[in-house]
């Protein structure tokens, strides 16, 4: 009897702690990699400055109406092209392992060709790349984060363009033979938002809006754009131990209902937005269903041939495996619904992805109106494993915005807790590999065709009132500083489902 209590009693205890894995074990494996991320145009400012040429964000936040909603531009930002030391500071006070930045292709290569080289622009970033190694943190660069030098536009060469490649490719090398101690390349960040909103629908500068077709042309040279760099960079820097990546944004698409058509539509978003990107690199071409229903609605709407440019075999073979890592920027889950099939008299990138999206009901809501849904971020990691063979994941952007009214930012620390949570749970329970999280952003800075409305950054910055551009931490600083010195996380259940409002 009491032998029986005992191995009953021992067997109980058994089944809670391996129910509850994290909670003695939520510990990031010691070479994981923490950091903190930004991008060129959105901080930098002195954007006519020491030979700098002018990118096409320097002539569309120009344009009368102002294409930016509180009228503001990047002429000055958080003035980091001054203040570079005092941020990487600000980023190594973190204790962080890592500063993902951009590097400005005009401060560089004012024309966009390599015949003419800005020296004072290579410089700072020379002198950038220094100080983060300096620190003992590892540079994670960004070679094209949407600031296209406007001289190449103004001749024709923007992503619509094939002929582009070749010049990207150019400045790539040059960039890549400069900067040796870059620990890791991502060639392009998310090039759907990037083609879409560039090419698309035209809120992004250079805002040329050809939907349903310039998208796709640019995504299309863009892919083989990153593709080209990769072969060079294999073939040409041997010895550069450098990863290379590219950065894609998926968000997780949980079907609204399981009524198949959903599920279906969920699946469609997912192919349209991430699959699009990952299915050239990870399996090869286009995902079918992208490829069959452009082509389908193409023909139906009276085109000759697909609005999606097809890759040649060679092509095909050209683009599988040019990566190291899979670079994911994640923020947010979708309620995805169908909707029925639009008329073929119009061309849109929305008649083709066919989808309509929501958020459910119980899910808390951030400042932009993004869900905040920390268990997508698990079953994405998971979609990825199963579909991409189990890629080394790296999350290259992850983070939140609050409306910069507060330092008080507990939305930012009850998301990081329970994205985190969600992240080691997949790694540990699921057994999905991901080295390293760099959330978006290291402080508030230029949110593009949003101006300074959003703030995601770890430090405030009053651009308005502050004509000293103060860097203030927000509390989710030393939360952020805790889990990253200990690399532990303290999860539960109760903190990894998405309406836990308890602060550390
Ligand atoms: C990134 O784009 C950029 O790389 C970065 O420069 C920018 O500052 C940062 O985000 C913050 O905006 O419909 O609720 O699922 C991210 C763009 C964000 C686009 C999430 C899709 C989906 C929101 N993506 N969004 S939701």
């Amino acid at each position: 009897m009491l032998f029986k209590l005992v191995t009953t009693l021992s067997l109980l205890l058994w089944i809670c702690k391996a129910d509850d894995v994290l909670k003695n074990n939520g510990q990031f494996p010691r070479n994981f990699m923490f950091g903190a991320a930004s991008s060129a145009y959105q901080i930098e400012g002195a954007w006519n400055e020491d030979g700098k040429g002018l990118s096409t964000w320097d002539h569309f936040v120009r344009r009368t109406p102002s294409p930016v909603v509180d009228n503001t531009t990047g002429d000055v930002a958080c003035d980091s092209y001054r203040r570079w030391k005092e941020d990487v500071k600000l980023v190594a006070d973190l204790g962080v392992q890592s500063y993902r930045f951009s590097i400005s292709w005009p401060r560089i290569l004012p024309s966009g060709y390599d015949k003419h080289v800005n020296e004072k622009g290579l410089e700072f970033y020379k002198q950038l790349v220094q100080e983060i190694i300096k620190h003992g943190m590892v540079p994670v660069a960004t070679i094209f984060h949407w600031d296209l030098p406007q001289f190449l536009f103004d001749n024709g060469l923007d992503w619509t363009n094939e002929e582009l490649i070749n010049v990207f490719v150019r400045y790539a090398r040059f960039v890549i033979k400069n900067l040796p101690e870059v620990g890791y390349w991502i060639t392009i960040n998310e090039p759907r938002v990037h083609c879409r909103r560039s090419y698309g629908d035209g809120l992004h500068a250079p805002g040329v809006s050809d939907d349903g077709i310039g998208d796709y042309k640019c995504t299309y040279n863009i892919l083989k754009a990153h593709a080209a760099v990769y072969r060079m960079y294999k073939r040409e820097f041997p010895r550069y131990k450098a990863k290379m990546g590219m950065v894609v944004d998926c968000q997780w698409y949980e079907p609204a209902s399981n009524r198949p058509e959903d599920v279906e539509a969920a699946e469609r978003h997912y192919q349209f937005e991430c699959g699009m990107y990952l299915h050239p690199i990870f399996q090869g071409d286009w995902p079918p269903l992208v490829k069959y229903r452009v082509a389908e609605r193409s023909r139906r709407e009276g085109y000759t041939k697909s609005r999606l440019p097809s890759f040649t075999a060679e092509e095909v073979k050209f683009m599988r495996g040019t990566q190291d890592f899979l670079g994911v920027n994640h923020y947010s889950t979708t309620s995805v619904s169908n909707v029925q099939e639009a008329s073929y008299n119009e061309t849109r990138f929305a008649h083709d992805i066919r989808v309509s999206i929501n958020r459910k009901l119980n899910w808390e809501v951030s400042f932009l109106g993004w869900g905040v849904v920390p268990t997508g971020v698990r079953r994405l990691l998971n979609l990825f494993k199963e579909r991409y063979n189990d890629p080394d994941v790296m999350f290259t952007e992850i983070g939140v915005a609050d409306d910069g009214t507060t330092l008080r930012d507990d939305i930012r620390i009850r998301y990081f807790r329970s994205y985190f949570c969600n992240i080691l749970e997949a790694m540990q329970v699921d057994k999905v590999s991901v080295v390293g999280i760099i959330p978006w952003s290291a402080m508030d800075s230029f949110e593009w065709h949003r101006g300074y409305e959003a703030r995601f950054g770890f430090y405030a910055i009053d651009f308005e009132n502050d004509p000293q551009l103060l860097r203030r931490p927000k509390m989710s600083v030393n939360y952020y500083k805790s889990i990253v010195e200990s690399k532990r996380l303290h999860c539960n259940t109760a903190v990894s489902v998405w309406n836990d409002k308890e602060i550390l």
